[in-house]
């Protein structure tokens, strides 16, 4: 039995063995393959909205512990950037406000959206994975763990060709986030590759890396998971608990 390759893969290798990866991606999920038939309703629609959000006001904490791990100046001039990206700055709303435009645009109530109260535990279980993993994880595999963003501009693609045909009933204006993450997100794609083709060279740290990345998708198809339980086969947690039980 000859003994599995040790031989580092090339760059180019590595890359798309990273770029294989996209079967496991989310859009792949039934939530949002429903989501792009246009077969979801409106309160499946806001369940989605309203869950995600815990999602985008943990991306800000997850960069920073990044940060807070990683003694490369030039590294952080670059990574700062995705905070700022969400949090905005003194002049920027920033992708956090535009998260609860979209919100609003698809008839939540702002306080509805940051109170959190919509949100599964399974959600909050997956994003606190994740954000848990960036702090104590060494910084590039946390840095590498975002490499599901190679997937992403499909997804934001997706939304922003479908929705107006498919979810007519939605406000535009909420399609600003969707529309400034095509960008985002090549940008942070483009830095997240190099840092990651860069520091992994033996074979045993490549597929380390294949195992981070499984992680992160990991994280994205159980928040689609618990939606899909909650809002698709109506099962939200301790839906079978009768208020009769002592
Ligand atoms: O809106 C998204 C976002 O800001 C980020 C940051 C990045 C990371 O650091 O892990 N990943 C990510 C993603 C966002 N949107 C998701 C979607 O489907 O709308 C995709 C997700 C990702 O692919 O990780």
């Amino acid at each position: 039995m000859n003994e599995p390759s040790k031989t580092p893969w090339t760059r180019e290798e590595f890359e798309a063995r990273l770029r294989c990866m996209e079967k496991f991606y989310h859009i792949h999920h039934p939530y949002h393959v429903l989501m792009d038939e246009g077969k979801l309703n409106r309160k499946q629609i806001q369940g989605w909205v309203a869950n995600r959000f815990y999602y985008q006001i943990n991306i800000p904490l997850k960069d920073a512990a990044i940060l807070a791990n990683c003694p490369d100046r030039e590294t952080r001039i670059q990574w700062v950037q995705r905070i700022i990206d969400h949090d905005g700055s003194a002049d920027q709303p920033g992708g956090i406000e535009a998260w609860i435009q979209l919100g609003i645009a698809v008839g939540l109530e702002r306080d509805e959206i940051t109170s959190l109260r919509h949100v599964l535990p399974g959600v909050r279980f997956a994003v606190d994975a994740y954000v848990n993993f960036a702090r104590t994880a060494e910084w590039h595999e946390a840095a590498s763990s975002s490499l599901t963003e190679l997937f992403a501009p499909a997804i934001h693609q997706q939304r922003l060709s479908n929705w107006p045909v498919n979810y007519p009933w939605i406000d535009q204006k909420g399609f600003l986030y969707f529309q400034n993450r095509l960008s985002q997100a090549r940008r942070d794609v483009e830095h997240g590759l190099q840092l990651t083709l860069d520091w992994y060279k033996t074979r045993e740290e490549q597929d380390k890396m294949l195992r981070i990345l499984k992680f992160k998708l990991d994280v994205l198809w159980s928040m689609a998971d618990a939606m899909y339980l909650a809002y698709i086969t109506e099962m939200p947690p301790y839906h079978s608990v009768k208020e009769s039980m002592p």
